[in-house]
C-alpha cells in the first residue's frame, strides 16, 4: 500500500474511536515523547479522548514540553495506567515496533491483544500483521515527522497548532542530532512548513532541549570521555563504558547519558562508537556509525537488538567486563568494512 493510502486509513481508524491510548518505548527520548504528544493533541482536536502512557519516566530536560504533565508514567502509576489500558478502544504504538520495547508494560499489553492497534514507526523491521494500520518506513527522520505527515494530509490549516508544532520539532531535532544526520528528502521542507505556519520559536525549543542540563550531567560527560573512552584504531571504533558506581558518583538522573555515544564520532577516523552502560540486571549497549556501516545489522546479529543503519541498541545479560570483551571479540568480523 502506498503511504497516502496508509495515512488515509490511519486517519479513518483513529477517527472511529473515543478512548485511545498512545504508547511509546522505554527510556523515552525526544522523538518518543514528541510524536506521542503531537498525536495526542491532534486526536483531541478530532474530539476523542487520548491518553499517553510511557513505560518509565522521561529526562527532566523534557519537562517543559507541551502536554507532558498529562503523560502517565507506567512504573510510577501502574494501577491507573492498567485501568486506562483496560478501557482502551484503540492503541497507537509510536516510535518502536517490537512490543518488548515497552519494558515493564509488555506483560500488561499482552492481555489486551484483542484491542485494535495502529503503528507509526521509523525503525527497521515492523510486523504489519499485528496492526489494523501500520505506517512503517525508514526513509524519514523520525516518528514525529511521520505524525506530521498524517496531520498534514488531514490539513495543517485545520489541525496544526503551536503545541503540535513544538512537539514535532522536538522529535525531529533530537532524532537528527540537531539536523546533522538522518535527513531525508522531506525533512527540511516539513520542518520549514511547521515553523512558517505557527508561532513557535525554533531557537527557544533548541535551547530548552540542549541548554537545560545540570552541572553533574556535563561533568559526567567530561569524566566519561576522559576516563572511560577507548579508541581501537585498528577497527576505527571507539567505546565508552559507564559502571553503576560511575553514574552514582555524578548523581545520575535518567537521560543524563543521552548523546554520550555520539562524541567519539567527532574523531575523524572513528566509524563506529559504542556506549556501554551497566543497568539494573543487564548491560545496555548503544551504537552509532558513520557512512554505510550498519550498526542495525551488527546489533541484530550479536546483541539481541536493532534500530537504524547508523543508530541502534542492544542488551546483554552479563557483567560490564564481559560485555566489553564480547564487543572486542566480534570486531575482527567487521574489520574490513570498518576500514573501507
Ligand atoms: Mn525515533
Amino acid at each position: 500500500m502506498c503511504n497516502e493510502l496508509i495515512i488515509k486509513s490511519l486517519i479513518e481508524i483513529i477517527s472511529g474511536f473515543r478512548k485511545i491510548v498512545i504508547v511509546s518505548h522505554v527510556n523515552p527520548d525526544g522523538d518518543a515523547l514528541g510524536s506521542s504528544l503531537a498525536l495526542y493533541y491532534y486526536i483531541k482536536k478530532l474530539g476523542a479522548d487520548p491518553v499517553v502512557i510511557i513505560p518509565n519516566d522521561y529526562p527532566s530536560f523534557y519537562a517543559w514540553m507541551p502536554g507532558i504533565k498529562d503523560v502517565i508514567v507506567y512504573d510510577k502509576d501502574t494501577v491507573r495506567a492498567t485501568r486506562i489500558m483496560s478501557e482502551a478502544e484503540l492503541f497507537c504504538f509510536l516510535d518502536f515496533n517490537v512490543v518488548s520495547r515497552t519494558g515493564l508494560m509488555h506483560n500488561d499489553l499482552c492481555h489486551f491483544n484483542k484491542i485494535p492497534k495502529i503503528l507509526i514507526d521509523h525503525h527497521i523491521g515492523a510486523d504489519s500483521t499485528q496492526y489494523v494500520a501500520c505506517y512503517s518506513k525508514t526513509d524519514v527522520s523520525s516518528t514525529s515527522e511521520m505524525v506530521a505527515e498524517v496531520i498534514k494530509y488531514h490539513g495543517f490549516d485545520k489541525y496544526l497548532d503551536d503545541n503540535i508544532a513544538t512537539n514535532i520539532l522536538v522529535g525531529m531535532i533530537t532524532d537528527t542530532g540537531s539536523f546533522s544526520h538522518s535527513i531525508f528528502k522531506n525533512t527540511f521542507s516539513i520542518c520549514g512548513e511547521i515553523i512558517s505556519r505557527t508561532k513557535v520559536n525554533y531557537k527557544e525549543i533548541h535551547q530548552n532541549i540542549y541548554d537545560n542540563s545540570t552541572e553533574n550531567r556535563l561533568r559526567l560527560l567530561g569524566f566519561l570521555i576522559n576516563d572511560r573512552m577507548t579508541i581501537l584504531n585498528e577497527y576505527n571504533t571507539a567505546y565508552i563504558y559507564a559502571s553503576k558506581s560511575d553514574l552514582e558518583k555524578f548523581n545520575y538522573q535518567i537521560g543524563d547519558t543521552e548523546g554520550v555515544v555520539n562524541y567519539p564520532l567527532s574523531i575523524s577516523n572513528v566509524k563506529m562508537s559504542v556506549f556501554i552502560t551497566e543497568k539494573q540486571g543487564c548491560i545496555r549497549l548503544s551504537f552509532r556509525s558513520k557512512g554505510d556501516f550498519s550498526v542495525n545489522d551488527l546489533t541484530r546479529k550479536h546483541f539481541d537488538g536493532g534500530g537504524h543503519l547508523n543508530a541502534a541498541g542492544g542488551t546483554l545479560e552479563c557483567s560490564l567486563e564481559e560485555a566489553i570483551e564480547k564487543l572486542i571479540s566480534i570486531l575482527p568480523e567487521y574489520k574490513e568494512e570498518l576500514n573501507k
